[in-house]
């Protein structure tokens, strides 16, 4: 296992304001600053930094779970050492770590970085043995085949996820913005499941929440992916490309009380990029979202099987 800490770099700031040891947690988290394919707004590689100092300032305590997630110990391994201009290479470092700390029975939690360090973690936990279904928050499909001339990007990252994955095994949740080739990619070639923002609003929280978990009934394992563009830019203004009518922190942390369970095997929180937020408002709410996934897995798993 020693192999990894080859591709990981200290930082100055811990999550949650502590350093905790590897041995006594069963979540560890661990940052990628990558921001190179980003296409309009740059920045996300200051994105953990910022969520980490975030963290060490707000309450742990989960209003829904009705516990402080403090008590859950987290172990912040640090940082992706990223190979500035080549992302492939970078994913493949992604990939490695979380294997190799995954292995041990571990939860990755994962903070961007940009959206593409997903394809990573995913094929890191899939050399471990997982192979989750995936709920994902985010405005956008990121479906599309090529961007910019390259497969490999922000937006090309949940087409090469449902390429490795499958289609029947995603869930979207608050899309809104898309390409009419992403919304025919999805609706008739893929048939992937999505609940649009208005579909949340119309239907209710509650309901759609109901309808997700209807999706995930067969799935043994989830993994969450947490695009903070997916709330509106008014709560999470400093992110790569904003997206007006998106959720209220409200709506969000509904909805992951509503999915997440003990199935649970790992998260991410990404596209967190400091450089456009104001009054750190976005890597506080991507720090408290951290804390609601850990209470809605660690609540779940306090209740008794049904
Ligand atoms: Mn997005």
């Amino acid at each position: 296992m020693g192999e990894y800490l080859l591709y990981v770099e200290e930082t100055p700031w811990a999550f949650g304001g502590s350093r905790r040891p590897l041995g006594q947690s069963e979540y560890f988290l661990l940052g990628v600053p990558l921001d190179s394919t980003a296409s309009y707004r740059t920045g996300q590689r200051w994105g953990p930094e910022a969520i980490r100092r975030a963290s060490a300032y707000i309450e742990f305590y989960s209003l829904r779970a009705g516990f402080d997630v403090d008590e859950i110990p987290v172990s912040d391994v640090g940082d992706v050492a990223v190979v500035y201009g080549d992302a492939y290479a970078t994913l493949s470092r992604i990939e490695k770590v979380v294997d190799a700390l995954a292995s041990t029975g571990r939860i990755p939690i994962i903070l961007g970085g940009e959206h593409t360090v997903t394809l990573g973690v995913l094929r890191g936990l899939r050399r471990a043995g997982r192979t989750p279904c995936l709920v994902v928050f985010d405005a956008h499909f990121d479906l599309r085949s090529e961007y910019a001339g390259s497969r490999l990007s922000h937006a090309t990252v949940m087409r090469r996820i449902i390429e490795d994955v499958g289609p029947e095994r995603v869930v979207y949740l608050g899309v809104r913005g898309f390409s009419p080739e992403e919304l025919d990619y999805a609706r008739r070639r893929s048939e992937v499941r999505f609940y649009t923002v208005r579909d949340v609003m119309v239907m209710g929280e509650v309901n759609v929440a109901a309808s997700a978990r209807k999706d995930l009934k067969e799935c043994k394992q989830i993994y969450v992916s947490i695009d903070v563009d997916v709330l509106d830019p008014a709560y999470a203004p400093g992110v790569g490309n904003p997206e007006p009518e998106g959720f209220t922190s409200f709506t969000l942390y509904e909805l992951i009380h509503g999915v997440v369970d003990r199935r649970l095997v790992g998260f991410d929180v990404v596209e967190v990029a400091p450089p456009h937020d104001c009054s750190d408002k976005t890597a506080v709410a991507a720090a408290k979202t951290i804390v609601e996934v850990i209470a809605a897995r660690e609540a779940s798993r306090r209740r008794k099987p049904s």
